[in-house]
């Protein structure tokens, strides 16, 4: 194990703020996506989507569509015999809890607006788009929800029959003397508050392209985050061991958790091909994608909330309901967002009475599932929302709440309330630099209304997120899920080094961070190491790319085996020099004797020795002549943690908002490359605006969506945006391999948070204004002030 004390700049590559070596394939338009495959002969898919948001299917005419001359198949859901993907129920003590199916190809009912009801294949997309619109479906329209509580309603329709309820997943839990806690409380504030309905909206939509070749294996190419995993769940349903499959996820354009879900057309797609040996392609187009690839965060959230008069919280009781869509996500489940969120729900506070209920609940829209931040970004903000609510009531201000609350550096492994193991972090150091950054105290002072008619705000914001989901960060958000992963070093006889990673960079650098921890543990130089992942037929099973789990699990997987590397490379130059290898050292390509560069042996000639020179090297029955290594790692959860302060001009006409600052501070342990890390605090903070200030998929009562397109649905650019200044403080995590925590989704966590509390800060002269929604369009921010003051509600 690397000591945690040599990290930040004293290793030789751990630590270094590299550029990315992706990068020049990616901006030269050379990298390959899954669109870009082609293969001779292949046809394309079109698939015909339901138009009602929930309705019988009372007949499917195909008798047009079959007689069109280019027809090559076309199925519907009888072909499969009905076949679903199924959610098992939760396993968790004290919950009811149902499983719930999603068909391939809905059969007998639709559920939500763009289910897939037939897949077409023509030779090209036109005219397959063609076909489609030559198939006859008739439809029987039944009550459409698109509110929960609608949904939840005794007398509701039921989505899925066989469940028995619209209500598929309830379980509550209680910590400490809720009751005394609310008793105790000079303030209780109690609010409802609901996010909006995002979409990860990745630039490089789904794309699956199948190909059954000439010698009987299958080749599928999918834009997904986990590509083993894709390999066993197409290997279960089309019931073909997994070594006749090979899954390659090529350059993936994004993902964002929305592509580490399996979805029917990752396995329509492979079952079609087998059918008509002929390769297939589909490319989502941005309709599609935003009609049916997971939607995420919509949750409604009954926060209370009693604190003291100095601001110490008391106790909290929280009822969180969950907006499943029609399905639960395989293979998360619909589950993900509000389960997390309650098991969270104290955040980086040291509460001890806390009282949670999780429902989730079947509507008419397409399923959620994880997007970056899952869980938090809608549970933290109903409780910072009513938090800020209640310091100003105390006369307060919520960074007066922080340091109040915030664990203490001293009170490290921290347990809480719901029984996560926080690892450590020094959390009142974190606040401090983000407010010394954007000189939070003094900018609080200004007078609101400036001369352009335009009232200034600022808000601060403080998180902290589970991240490296392995076995156990699984188990303590609720997930009984078996994660590790694995990883091989591997060098070559010419001393180069391959690292076969199990985990999937679809965008986060792992071609860099990961070449850096093998060239740090290997001690070689960074050129000689490359990093593969994303195919496996060269790879090693590995659970793929999420819950901010690469850094820290793949790391470690790569620090074990390049440790082992290492040390046969000691091993066998000992040998070839008759010294003893605990003389022996490894840095930047040579073997030396510590102390004495005079003698020393080359990597190289180590690695060529080993391979080829049996005279040289030890006997090949004391050590084995290969210098590769295989391990597997599963350590317990890092807890990363972060401020945000956020400072805007808010147009009170208008209800729009300009973002003039955004400063992020973020704790991931130690660093593998505060470059990357840096990028992925800007691109965090980024998708945190937009699902602050933005983003909402609007359904109807219909279950119609209104704005599927980026002409309507809108996310952030770069004109939106000021640019972000990062600081980091580091304290390793004692727990993981090199002491890192996860990064990558740490900045969704809080930055909607701080931009709401300085949308309430803005509005000050209006009196206390506190939101209850996200997100907080021009709409929003109007009704805000129409509103009453909130403090004429508090009884
Ligand atoms: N890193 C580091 N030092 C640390 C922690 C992380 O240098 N202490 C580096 C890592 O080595 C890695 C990157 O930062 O290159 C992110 O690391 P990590 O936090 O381990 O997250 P993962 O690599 O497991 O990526 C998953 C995470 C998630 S869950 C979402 S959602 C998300 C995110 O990454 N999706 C992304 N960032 C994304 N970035 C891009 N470009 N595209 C996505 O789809
Ligand atoms: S939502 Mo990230 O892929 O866990």
């Amino acid at each position: 194990m690397i000591e945690a004390d040599k990290m930040g700049g004293i290793t030789k590559h751990i630590g270094v703020p590299r550029k990315r070596s992706e990068d020049p394939q990616i901006l030269m338009g050379k990298a390959k996506y899954v669109d870009d495959i082609i293969i001779p002969d292949m046809a394309e898919v079109a698939f015909v989507r339901s138009s009602h948001g929930h309705a019988l299917i009372k007949g499917i005419g195909l008798d047009q569509a079959k007689a069109h001359p280019d027809c090559i198949k076309i199925i519907t859901a009888e072909d499969f015999g009905g076949g679903t993907t199924t959610t098992p129920p939760a396993t968790n003590k004290n919950a009811e809890s149902n499983s719930v199916s999603t068909p391939f190809i809905a059969n007998e009912k639709v559920r939500h607006v763009g289910e897939i009801v037939a897949a077409v294949v023509a030779p090209n997309r036109y005219i397959a788009e063609d076909i489609v619109e030559l198939v006859d479906v008739e439809y029987e329209s039944l009550a459409a929800y698109n509110d929960v509580e609608k949904a939840m309603l005794d007398d509701a329709t039921l989505l899925h029959e066989d469940v028995g309820s619209n209500v598929y997943y309830r379980d509550s839990f209680s910590n400490g003397d809720v009751v005394a806690g609310f008793e105790e409380a000079d303030v209780v504030v109690e609010e409802k508050i609901c996010t909006g309905r995002t979409s990860a909206s990745p630039i490089e939509t789904r794309g699956v392209v199948a190909d059954w070749g000439w010698d009987d294996k299958l080749t599928v190419w999918s834009s997904t985050q986990m590509p083993f995993p894709l390999r066993t769940y197409i290997a279960t349903h089309l019931n073909l061991p997994e070594q006749l499959i090979r899954v390659i996820a090529p350059t993936v354009g994004g993902g964002f958790g929305q592509k580490a879900h399996f979805f029917p057309e990752e396995f329509i797609l492979p079952w079609l091909a087998r059918e008509i040996r002929r390769p297939i392609k589909w490319t989502e187009d941005r309709r599609e994608h935003l009609l049916t690839a997971a939607h995420a965060k919509q949750n409604t959230i009954y926060m209370k909330i009693g604190l003291k008069n100095d601001g110490t919280i008391s106790a909290m009781k929280i009822k969180n309901i969950g907006d499943s869509g029609a399905y639960s996500q395989y293979p998360w489940s619909g589950l993900i967002e509000s389960m997390v969120a309650n098991k969270g729900c104290t955040g980086p506070f040291d509460v001890d009475n806390v009282e949670y209920e999780t429902l989730v609940v079947l509507t008419n829209k397409m399923s959620t599932g994880a997007y970056r931040g899952v869980g938090w970004s809608a549970g933290c903000y109903a409780r910072e929302m009513v938090l800020t609510k209640a310091a100003k009531l105390l006369g307060l201000d919520i960074t007066d709440v922080y340091i109040k609350n915030l664990i203490k550096k001293n009170q490290f492994p921290y347990k809480t309330a719901t029984d996560q193991v926080y690892d450590s972090g020094d959390y009142h150091k974190v606040l401090q630099k983000c407010l010394d950054l954007s000189d939070y105290n003094e900018f609080k002072k200004k007078p609101k209304s400036m001369a352009n008619g335009k009232l200034q705000g600022i808000g601060c914001s403080f998180f902290v997120e589970q991240t490296n989901w392995g076995s156990r960060s699984a188990e303590e958000s609720g997930f009984d899920a078996t994660l590790h992963d694995t990883t091989t070093v591997e060098m070559d006889p010419s001393g180069k080094v391959t690292v076969r990673s199990g985990q999937f960079s679809h965008g986060q650098g792992h071609k860099t961070t990961l070449a850096q921890v093998a060239a740090e543990t290997l001690g070689v130089p960074f050129e000689d190491v490359v990093v593969t992942d994303g195919d496996t037929e060269t790879g090693v099973y590995g659970m793929g790319t999420f819950a901010s789990r690469s850094a820290v699990i793949g790391g470690g997987a790569v620090i074990r085996a390049a440790t082992d590397v290492r040390e046969k490379i000691i091993k066998i130059a000992a040998h070839v020099m008759e010294a003893n290898p605990v003389d022996l050292t490894v840095e930047e390509g040579g073997v030396f004797v510590k102390g004495s560069r005079a003698h020393s042996i080359s990597v190289a000639e180590v690695a060529y020795i080993t391979h080829f020179d049996r005279n040289r090297r030890p006997d090949e029955n004391e050590i084995e002549p290969t210098l590769t290594s295989t391990r597997h790692y599963d350590p317990p959860a890092a807890y990363a943690n972060g401020s945000h302060a956020v400072m805007i001009e808010l147009d009170p006409e208008f209800g729009t908002i300009e973002i003039k600052r955004i400063v992020a501070v973020e704790d991931c342990g130690n660093m593998i490359n505060p470059k990357i890390v840096e990028g992925q605090m800007r691109g965090g903070v980024a998708q945190g605006i937009g699902m602050g200030l933005l983003e909402h998929l609007d359904y109807d009562k219909n279950g119609q969506l209104r704005n599927a397109s980026f002409m309507d649905f809108l996310i952030p650019n770069a004109s939106t945006l000021p640019d972000i200044e990062c600081a980091h403080v580091v304290t390793p995590s004692p727990y993981t391999e090199g002491g890192f925590k996860g990064a990558g989704e740490a900045a969704m966590l809080s930055v909607h948070i701080a931009l709401a509390n300085a949308v309430s800060d803005a509005l000050i002269d209006y009196g206390l204004k506190v939101p209850t929604v996200m997100p907080l369009g021009p709409q929003q921010i109007r009704d805000l002030i129409a509103q009453k003051d909130q403090r004429e509600s508090v009884k």
